[in-house]
């Protein structure tokens, strides 16, 4: 039913039409209207939680009315939309980002100011939204920003957990983890009781042959949750581009079934099936580059993809178009293999549902989705078994085999003569018991795949993918390399420095086009502007330093070189390379004589990051750096020379203060194991140096930026095969530098060595896979010369302000364009208005 007023009526709408408020008053009469309505609260008991509150729901209000101008806009246009479907959206704060966005922070910050609060307290009131793990679901923040920026008619689709990613506690060493409950009073979201959508799980399959003998199928009974969309306004910065996140949450269907057990008196048991359709979208899996197999995930998945596709279907339906018209109006990305069961059910969809054909609906599917990969890592590789599958989704399950068996035809038709091709690039994988294969299947239902950064992206071609290579031609593969989005990374979390650019550039337009930054290089040597770089980046310093005072109760002196590692808890990632790394300088500091002191450079290692609840080896190291930070932090051998920082929580908001505070950060992957990694940009962004492999975008940096202003270090890629083979066939010695760190440990110097004996053993006695001790040497050595780098200030600088020139190349926005360029083929709607 359309609910549009007609014509004749609506002059009284347009004459009382929601208005913005543009200067200081209007600003302070929207939040004192809010506290005094919306919150009833008053001037006698308005806390900063209010004034955060009530400047929230000022700021929304300006949102929702671009947010609803942007959605007439595109509907209206009605040209290409990008769907961008990912389970982790990790979003952090919003009121600072809302405020820079709309480009009136300094209006907040007047009104806040004369009503008794400081727009920084006020700020720091907000809870992190924190749907996501780490890289991947911050790739999908930034993609939002970017795309809303640059204008794209953009969606995101994802869940809304009740919890997000736990808050992590550190209680005597180890990692605790708390609930992140955190739906209480969210102003962003806008509840859509009235989109809904029914989704269905297990039941069965029917065939049916109508009198032409056409055969037809039904999937029937089963169980039916309802899905409820949840929308998020994500405005973009300096445009009226307001697009819109949509999650979705589960609630027990409305229909007959819990009815019947209501009225039959079944009053326990209707409750628990309402528990247990929440339970859909209760919790986001804890896990970064990791897959579990859990049933509870895959239902996640169904549940998103088939709401996700439905509401797309839907809004196509209204346009009236032919199917064949469906992938020239709408491209989907698949955020990894996480939705890829969207393939099957637009599949199911159009042949089941519509009538189609199966070629002509997989002519269309294929348009459709483009797929990016996120990493090689064999155990974050999704496979589901066939078993679990079958009995959640019958349906699809005979789609996919369907799928499995014209591609597995037309492969044998072009490799007749090889046997072995078959079995390899099955998106059944003949193991006991029997497995989907989800990446194959992504790609054998998408017209485009890509990786993150370049060696990446060739490794997959190389290695995992090559048989698809051989079957589709290299050019169903392409790289995109990540990026950040310079609004939240650079102008919120630094805004001195943001300031500062500006003022030499002229304008910000640089946070629309970041390439503008190579601008500032010819400033290098202008000794007021270095000053002022130095001046902004030892603030930066002080205000991490009074977060760590005020959480950890270290003093920590802010001219030592601030050494960063922050980022999900991996051994691929190699925290245990780090910290074996301070312990040696630990033991060399002990060694020393008081002049050879003297010529120490101060170091304050700081690590942050969660590990996964049932990663054992990642807790482990969190013990054992905050182990060692117990013993070095206290030691009167060491003084200042050295401390070590555990910073608890590690999440989006945190990483606003840290990133723009560190003089080196930490990037050291086993080369050949990290997708891309994006907090390597963001530190060098924010001036800060870095050590790194050549791994991930670290090479890509290094392009850009030049070898001399990074420290790279380590084994290369191609020799970590053999390597490993090596480990394997005994040909191995650990690194002599390591033994004394081990030694050290054995000696319980940091607590009962027996803590901490399936970190060494997993070096010394099961292969070390990651290759801490082939790097150790390299490491060392290349801390060496970070050192000797950071005595001479003035070169250090010289790097610092030639890094953030360069680094234009790594802004969201340049990755938005080349994936709507190369994959989505979309244009942005430009805003006249
Ligand atoms: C994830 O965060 C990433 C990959 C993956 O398969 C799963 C998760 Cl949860 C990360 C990569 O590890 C990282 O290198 C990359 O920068 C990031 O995804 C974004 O592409």
């Amino acid at each position: 039913v359309e609910a549009s007023i007609p014509e004749p009526l609506r002059e009284a709408w347009r004459k009382h039409s929601a208005t913005e408020f543009t200067t200081k008053d209007e600003f302070e009469k929207d939040l004192v209207r809010h506290i005094e309505t919306t919150l009833a609260r008053s001037l006698y008991n308005c806390d900063e939680l209010a004034a955060y509150s009530g400047t929230a729901l000022a700021f929304r209000d300006r949102l929702i009315i671009e947010w609803n101008k942007t959605q007439q806009r595109q509907t209206f246009t009605d040209q290409k939309r990008v769907y961008y479907l990912s389970l982790e959206f990790l979003m952090g704060r919003t009121l600072d980002n809302a405020m820079l966005n709309v480009g009136l922070k300094d209006v907040a910050r007047d009104g806040l100011s004369d009503l008794g609060f400081r727009v920084e307290d006020v700020i720091n009131q907000e809870h992190d939204a924190a749907l996501g793990n780490g890289g991947l679901g911050r790739l999908a923040a930034c993609f939002l920003d970017s795309m809303a920026t640059l204008n794209y008619p953009a969606w995101g689709y994802g869940l809304r957990y009740r919890y997000g990613i736990f808050k992590q506690e550190i209680v005597d060493g180890y990692q605790v983890e708390i609930p992140d409950y955190w739906l209480d009073n969210n102003p962003w979201e806008f509840p859509r009781h009235e989109i809904t959508v029914d989704i269905q799980f297990y039941g069965n399959v029917k065939k049916y042959q109508d009198e032409s003998g056409r055969i037809s199928h039904s999937w029937e009974d089963g169980e039916i949750v309802q899905a409820i969309a949840y929308d998020v306004p994500i405005p973009g910065y300096g445009t009226k581009t307001t697009n819109n996140l949509r999650l979705w949450s589960s609630k027990a269907s409305s229909g007959e079934f819990d009815f019947q057990k209501f009225n039959a008196g079944d009053y326990e048991s209707a409750v628990a099936d309402q528990q247990r359709a929440e339970t859909i979208s209760a919790v986001l899996y804890p896990n970064d580059n990791l897959e579990r197999g859990k049933e509870l995930r895959l239902k996640q998945q169904y549940f998103w993809c088939a709401a996700s596709l439905f509401d797309i279907v839907r809004r196509f339906k209204k346009t009236k178009r032919a199917w064949g018209e469906f992938p020239d109006q709408i491209a989907i990305q698949l955020n990894d293999t996480h939705p890829t069961l969207a393939i099957v059910e637009l599949q199911r969809i159009l042949i089941d549902k519509e009538g189609l054909e199966w070629d002509e609906a997989w002519n269309i599917v294929t348009k459709t989705f483009g797929y990016t990969n996120h990493t090689v890592l064999p155990e974050a590789l999704e496979k589901w078994s066939v078993p679990l599958m079958q009995n959640l989704l019958p349906r699809h399950l005979q789609i996919i085999y369907e799928i499995n068996l014209f591609f597995l035809q037309s492969v044998e038709k072009r490799f007749p003569n090889d046997r072995d091709i078959l079995s390899r690039v099955s998106i059944i994988e003949e193991s006991h018991p029997k497995m989907v294969r989800m990446a194959y299947l992504a790609i054998i239902g998408s017209h485009k795949v890509n990786g993150v950064a370049e060696l990446h992206s060739d490794l997959l071609k190389t290695t995992l993918f090559k048989d698809f290579v051989k079957i589709y031609g290299p050019d169903r593969f392409t790289n995109v390399t990540n990026g950040i989005t310079p609004r939240r990374w650079l102008h919120q979390a630094n805004p001195r420095l943001s300031a500062l650019i500006a003022e030499k550039l002229g304008s910000y337009d640089f946070l629309k086009d970041l390439t503008l930054l190579d601008k500032i290089e010819a400033f290098v040597d202008d000794k007021a502007f270095r000053e002022e770089w130095a001046v902004i980046k030892r603030e930066n310093k002080l205000r991490l330093a009074r977060h760590i005072k005020a959480t950890t109760g270290f003093d920590v002196n802010p001219n030592a070189l601030f050494d960063v590692q922050v980022k999900r808890i991996h051994e691929y990632k190699r925290q245990q390379l780090n910290i074996f790394g301070v312990i040696h300088r630990y033991l060399s500091i002990k060694a020393m004589s008081a002049e050879e002191k003297k010529k120490v450079v101060p170091r304050v290692s700081i690590f942050g990051g969660k590990a996964a609840p049932g990663y054992w080896m990642a807790k482990t190291i969190i013990h054992l750096i905050n182990k060692v930070a117990d013993v070095v932090n206290k030691d009167p051998d060491i003084g200042d020379l050295l401390k070590v920082i555990f910073i608890a929580d590690y999440n989006v908001s945190k990483a606003e203060i840290i990133c723009p505070a560190s003089d080196i950060s930490e990037h050291i992957s086993t080369a050949g194991t990290e997708g891309s990694g994006t907090s390597n940009m963001k530190f060098v962004l924010n001036g800060g140096l870095i050590i790194g492999t050549c791994d991930g975008a670290n090479i890509e940096i290094t392009r850009e930026i030049g070898e001399q202003n990074i420290f790279l270090f380590g084994n290369l890629a191609e020799d970590v095969e053999d390597l490993r083979h090596r480990h394997f066939y005994g040909d191995f010695k650990l690194d002599p530098q390591l033994e004394r760190v081990f030694d050290a440990i054995k000696d319980n110097v940091f607590g009962d060595k027996a803590d901490f004996s399936a970190l060494t053993s997993s070096i010394e006695e099961h292969g070390d896979y990651y290759l801490v001790s082939d790097d150790f040497n390299s490491y060392v050595t290349t801390h060496e010369m970070v050192d000797e780098a950071f005595q001479n200030q003035e070169e250090w600088l010289a790097k610092s302000i030639t890094s953030v020139a360069r680094m234009g190349f790594f802004s969201m926005d340049r990755v938005t364009n080349e994936y709507a360029d190369s994959i989505w083929n979309v244009e942005p709607l430009d805003v006249t208005d």
